[in-house]
């Protein structure tokens, strides 16, 4: 292995030494336990540290820094106190999820390292939204995060890439190709000669770095950090560098061919560069291993803390409140001056009045800027806010929902447009495991809306007609809001913007120009978790949201007998049970209608509740009404029958007639 020193100072020789040294000696102490038992599950990053040290050492301590599980050395470059370390990998208090989340699972602020989730992609696109973060705020920093080289079959991989190359934001891509990705070799991952040529498909530069070689690695990053600060650009650096131990170690690797491995023993990144500090006469034998016996010390003393600290303990009342971020909700009142608009001019008016209250807040979506969206609820924001705070997007839904992610965690605020909440399927895995989980694990929130134009009735197709919030209900982490007028619509989407939780906002598209309503002019807000009791009635309540507020109006209106409470949710998560109780108990009576297939609805769940708490005050089993088990489809006539409407008035009848 070849050595250039070039301008670095003995000290900084002697730090990459050090910085290499630790994480090596955590590991060899680690493994020590994993056969006694006393730590579970272990992914080592032996032969890899010259990458994580070198990177880390030559970013800004307030730049971020996203690692994968092998970056050990990141989290010892930061210095964070081993203690917290490992009572993170023991699962106790003082780590940095309490306890939720293990190993390298786990973001802090303090350190400006955001940690990986499993699904290993998303990262790439949070990293994103960091430096966008930082561009927007003209920052000069840098972002750097970590990718084996098999996470980069993923799609996010792929969206991160290009959307950091459309945006030129400095984003620093890190590949470790160390030769497997669990026991798939290279060749059954890619079938390209070097991953760095990838860059050139989306007009990204890139490098090939000796991952083994400190001097190399820190030195050419250093560089090109420095260079990127100057000149916002993303770069790809493909780290060439070996797997030593098995993907975890339990799974050995028997897979590797020997003399594999033997070729990259020698290219040990420690053992090379400590006999080169030894020749060049930077260090000596007597310094280094008073090094290591300082480092031991330190290990031993911060496992003992770690050790003698209680397992945690269980408070379920703490466990709940954690998954989301406190939310102090400011209440505006709405004010006399309102103007009879249609629900979409409420929704392009609540945004609009967010985007002057929030300097932090922007808008990312496909088409959204000067063309103003498919609905056209952005028309002339780029003329108020500029093509920075209204960015057309790629068609990447998972990269941006990642990006939206990573704004949050720089500071910002973000409202994402699905241009059909049907998309919403192709940015699933940030929503439901990084956004809904983000708080629960390490305290850090997702401050971002997601709206969702949604809904049948438009002879759409299966692919454009879709009411899916039953997929995020069920997700604890995410509020679901799916209001039914146009005044709920503006007030409740000015408080999903201020709530730093991640809300999937649902719209009808059905309603956007078929509803009218007095909508006050001014910003205003509303709470979630308060249904509103539209109409009241003795005898029966029905309980529904979004279209199905108006289907069951318009089938009161047709049956003026029928004496009914009317309660629309308004909000699905957090929900209000309590009206919908107070109502069952003096009815007696309960339909709910969804427009949703009827099958793991929330109209199920309502109805299990319900039960559960008012079984004594029913006369009549609870009926459900949604749509057909089959996909939404396009002709009219199917459609018809598919929607739920007509069966809920007959529905209705019965339950009435009961
Ligand atoms: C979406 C997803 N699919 C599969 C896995 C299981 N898995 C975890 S790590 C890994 C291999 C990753 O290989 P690579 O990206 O090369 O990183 P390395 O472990 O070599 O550092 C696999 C298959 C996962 N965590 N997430
Ligand atoms: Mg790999």
């Amino acid at each position: 292995m070849r050595y250039h020193i070039g301008d670095l100072d003995h000290q900084k020789l002697r730090d990459l030494y050090t910085g290499m040294l630790k994480p090596r000696m955590i590991e060899e102490k680690m493994l020590i336990l994993l056969r006694q038992g006393k730590i579970s599950k272990w992914f080592s990053g032996i032969g890899q540290e010259a990458i994580s040290v070198g990177v880390t050492q030559a970013l800004k301590k307030e730049e971020y820094i996203l690692p994968m599980h092998r970056n050990l050395g990141v989290f010892t470059s930061r210095n964070i106190p081993l203690h917290r370390l490992f009572a993170q990998w023991q699962g106790k208090q003082s780590g940095f999820t309490q306890g939720r989340d293990r190993s390298f699972h786990f973001g802090t602020q303090e350190y400006r390292i955001v940690g990986m989730i499993s699904h290993l992609g998303p990262q790439l696109g949070v990293a994103d939204g960091i430096a966008l973060a930082d561009l927007l705020g003209r920052k000069k920093r840098v972002t750097a995060v970590f990718t084996g080289e098999g996470a980069t079959s993923e799609g996010d991989f792929h969206e991160a890439l290009n959307i950091a190359s459309v945006w030129s934001l400095p984003v620093l891509f890190c590949i470790e190709n160390n030769g497997y990705g669990l026991s798939t070799p290279t060749n059954e991952q890619y079938n390209c000669e070097n991953l760095a040529d990838r860059a050139k498909g989306y007009g990204m530069e890139s490098r090939i770095i000796d991952g083994n070689n400190i001097l190399e690695v820190y030195t050419k990053v250093d560089e090109l950090c420095k260079a990127m600060r100057k000149r916002p650009r993303p770069m790809l650096l493909e780290f060439k560098t070996f797997r030593m131990r098995g993907h975890e170690e339990a799974s050995g690797t028997k897979y590797v061919p020997e003399k594999l491995m033997s070729k990259w023993a020698k290219q040990d990144p420690i053992a090379n560069y400590e006999a080169f500090l030894l020749e060049e006469g930077v260090i000596s034998q007597e310094e280094i291993d008073n090094i290591k016996a300082e480092i031991s010390e330190e290990i031993n003393e911060n496992l003992k803390m770690a050790f003698d600290e209680p397992p945690v303990s269980f408070n379920e009342t703490k466990e709940l409140k954690e998954v989301y971020q406190e939310f102090d909700y400011q209440h505006i009142e709405p004010k006399e001056n309102s103007e009879n608009i249609r629900f979409v001019d409420a929704i392009s008016q609540g945004l609009e009045q967010s985007m002057f209250r929030h300097n932090e807040l922007i808008i990312m979506g496909q088409d959204i800027a000067d063309y103003g969206g498919v609905f056209k609820i952005t028309e002339g924001f780029t003329a108020k806010f500029g093509k920075s705070r209204v960015r057309n997007t790629p068609i990447c839904e998972s990269g941006i929902v990642s990006t939206a992610m990573g704004l949050s965690i720089n500071g910002m605020k973000s409202v994402v447009e699905m241009q059909f909440a049907d998309f919403v399927s192709s940015g699933f895995n940030p929503i439901v495991n990084y956004l809904a989980k983000v708080h629960y694990r390490w305290n850090e929130k997702a401050d971002v809306v997601i709206r969702m134009p949604c809904g049948g009735g438009l002879g759409a197709g299966p692919f454009h007609s879709q009411t899916n919030e039953a997929w995020f209900t069920k997700t604890p982490g995410l509020k679901v809001v799916y209001p039914a007028f146009p005044a709920d619509a503006k007030g409740l989407l000015n408080t999903a913007i201020n709530d730093p939780n991640p809300v999937l906002f649902f719209e009808h598209k059905g309603l956007y120009r078929s509803i009218y309503g007095d909508v006050p002019k001014d910003y205003y807000t509303l709470p979630f978790g308060k249904a509103n009791l539209l109409r009241k009635g003795a005898s029966i309540s029905i309980v529904t949201y979004g279209a199905g507020v108006h289907w069951a109006s318009e089938v009161l209106e047709k049956h003026p007998n029928i004496e009914a409470d009317l309660v629309d949710l308004r909000t699905l998560q957090p929900l209000d049970m309590d009206t919908v109780y107070t109502s069952v108990k003096k009815t007696g009576k309960l339909i709910i209608l969804q427009e949703d297939t009827l099958f793991g609805g929330i109209a199920s769940d309502i109805s299990a509740m319900v039960m559960e708490e008012c079984f004594r005050y029913l006369d009549a089993p609870i009926k459900r009404v949604g749509s057909l088990e089959t996909p939404v489809p396009f002709a009219k006539e199917l459609e018809e029958n598919y929607l739920p409407k007509q069966r809920f008035e007959s529905a209705l009848l019965n339950l009435y007639a009961y």
